[in-house]
């Protein structure tokens, strides 16, 4: 029989996001326009006003770039809708684009099923706009939006639970808003109903999830240590008590609460002219691609639109240079199809054979006896072969397993250990210094329970060649 999963385990919606790995943010509304990062909520609506708006070009670039979908700030903190929304007057209904007949809610969904992107909404719970904002007949206004964006622009594959909040102090100073209890306030219990009433597919984000967890930062990392478990009851969204757990996850984790790493590619969220020459290098993206999907947390890269309507051109020119090095990276994978022999294989069955692992077919796994820990996999590439990427996935339908492993390299009638390392989860990407060696080798150290490995690939990502770095004085 096969191994047992050990929960807690993914849900099947949550099983599909993981294979997501890499999708755009973008953050593109009144900020913009204002030149803001939380505007106030006291904006003209005429100010709203995108010369070239094209969420085809968004969408051309994403899909150009790799990445699987969209989320759209469709409210930011100030409350501007970017869709005529029926709740209120503070939308695009008033502005002078498109003489108030606009909806880039719409435009972007049409753009996304066009390029075969998914689709994700952001709708801030604070709004500094609304009259009501702190009492009860505030959290029936974000419902009713809920409702809209969930209801009239297809399927949703995310939505997107900012926990932040000035008027609790926990980021800003003092300031103007009502004060809000973030635990009770928002009744989250009540408004997820929603979500999984109009959109059973989609994924939730927040600190708290229920589907996906905030990652603790927002400069694109994840802990090396990475469980995608956590103790969900004891958090609550904007309420962060110990970021470290968001980065870490908990091993003695309650839920499956994958991290979802956010981070923008140039220092603010929103489109800045002074940032222009600030969009992050080459070697910071891959930094945070690394780091984040090689780290067993998906990436979430915000493009900020600029006033023009357009993803800009520089943000476009180094997004296009990840892709291309993602692209080299992972070009050939050696060990493909190559012979692999384990430790021990369960029940020494066919059905778990260790050839498993490079075969290609995410459904396919090795997996051990019961009771089995130390234990290993080895590729047999029959030749001296150089390599720099070691890539590893645990079958998560059955549960995170592995508690820590070790990668060695067969060098010189030798094994020389080349990394040493804890979580594996739904992905692990490990980089090191070239090695030519002929076989490569998982060592795992200690486990859950037995251990469940459905692919292994290696690779010879080329050089990065550095980049002039274009710096102005600080
Ligand atoms: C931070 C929120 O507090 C947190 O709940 C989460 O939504 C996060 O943003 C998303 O990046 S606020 C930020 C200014 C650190």
């Amino acid at each position: 029989p096969p191994p047992e999963a050990i929960s807690p385990l993914p849900s099947e919606r949550q099983l599909a996001w993981h294979e997501l790995e890499f999708y755009a943010f973008v953050h593109f509304n009144m900020n913009t326009f204002t030149n803001m990062e939380w505007g106030f909520g006291d904006e003209s609506p005429e100010l709203f006003n995108p010369t070239e708006l094209d969420c085809r070009q968004w969408a051309r670039v994403c899909k150009e770039a790799g990445m699987k979908g969209i989320i759209l700030t469709a409210k930011h903190h100030d409350g501007f809708c970017l869709w005529p929304s029926e709740y209120t007057e503070h939308s695009v209904r008033n502005s002078p684009w498109k003489n108030g007949e606009g909806d880039v809610v719409k435009e972007l969904s049409e753009a996304c099923k066009e390029y075969g992107l998914k689709m994700g909404v952001y709708l801030s719970p604070w709004d500094r706009n609304h009259a009501d904002y702190g009492k009860p007949e505030y959290i029936t206004y974000f419902r009713n939006q809920l409702r809209e964006l969930l209801s009239n622009y297809g399927d949703i594959y995310e939505v997107w639970f900012d926990g932040a909040n000035g008027g609790t102090g926990w980021y800003g100073g003092a300031n103007e808003e009502r004060r809000i209890d973030r635990t009770t306030y928002y009744d989250w219990e009540n408004t997820r109903k929603i979500v999984r009433e109009l959109q059973p597919q989609a994924c939730m984000f927040s600190d708290a999830g229920p589907d996906i967890r905030w990652v603790g930062n927002e400069s694109g990392w994840a802990g090396e240590t990475n469980w995608s478990i956590l103790k969900r009851d004891e958090f609550a969204p904007g309420v962060v008590s110990d970021v470290k757990f968001l980065q870490h996850g908990q091993i003695d984790g309650t839920h499956w609460l994958p991290a979802e790493v956010d981070v923008s590619i140039r220092p603010g969220w929103y489109y800045h002219p002074s940032e222009d020459h600030k969009v992050k290098t080459l070697p910071q993206l891959l930094d945070i691609y690394y780091n984040s999907i090689g780290r067993n947390a998906s990436f979430l890269l915000n493009l900020p639109v600029d006033t023009r309507g357009l993803v800009n051109e520089n943000d476009v020119q180094q997004l296009r240079k990840l892709s291309e090095a993602i692209q080299a990276d992972f070009a050939d994978n050696l060990a493909f199809g190559k012979d692999v022999t384990a430790s021990n294989t369960r029940g020494n069955s066919k059905s778990y054979k260790p050839e498993n692992v490079v075969d290609n077919d995410p459904q396919t796994y090795w997996a051990a006896d019961d009771g089995t820990v130390v234990s290993s996999v080895t590729v047999d590439f029959k030749e001296a072969t150089e390599f720099n990427r070691f890539l590893v996935q645990e079958y998560i339908s059955l549960g995170q397993r592995v508690k820590e492993f070790t990668l060695e390299a067969f060098v010189d009638d030798e094994w020389k250990q080349i990394d040493s390392q804890t979580t594996i989860g739904y992905k692990r990407i490990l980089r090191f210094p070239n090695v030519v060696a002929t076989k490569v080798r998982l060592n795992i150290k200690d486990v859950k329970a037995c251990p469940v490995i459905s692919n292994i690939e290696v690779y010879k990502a080329p050089k990065v060649l550095l980049e002039p770095q274009i710096t102005r004085s600080k």
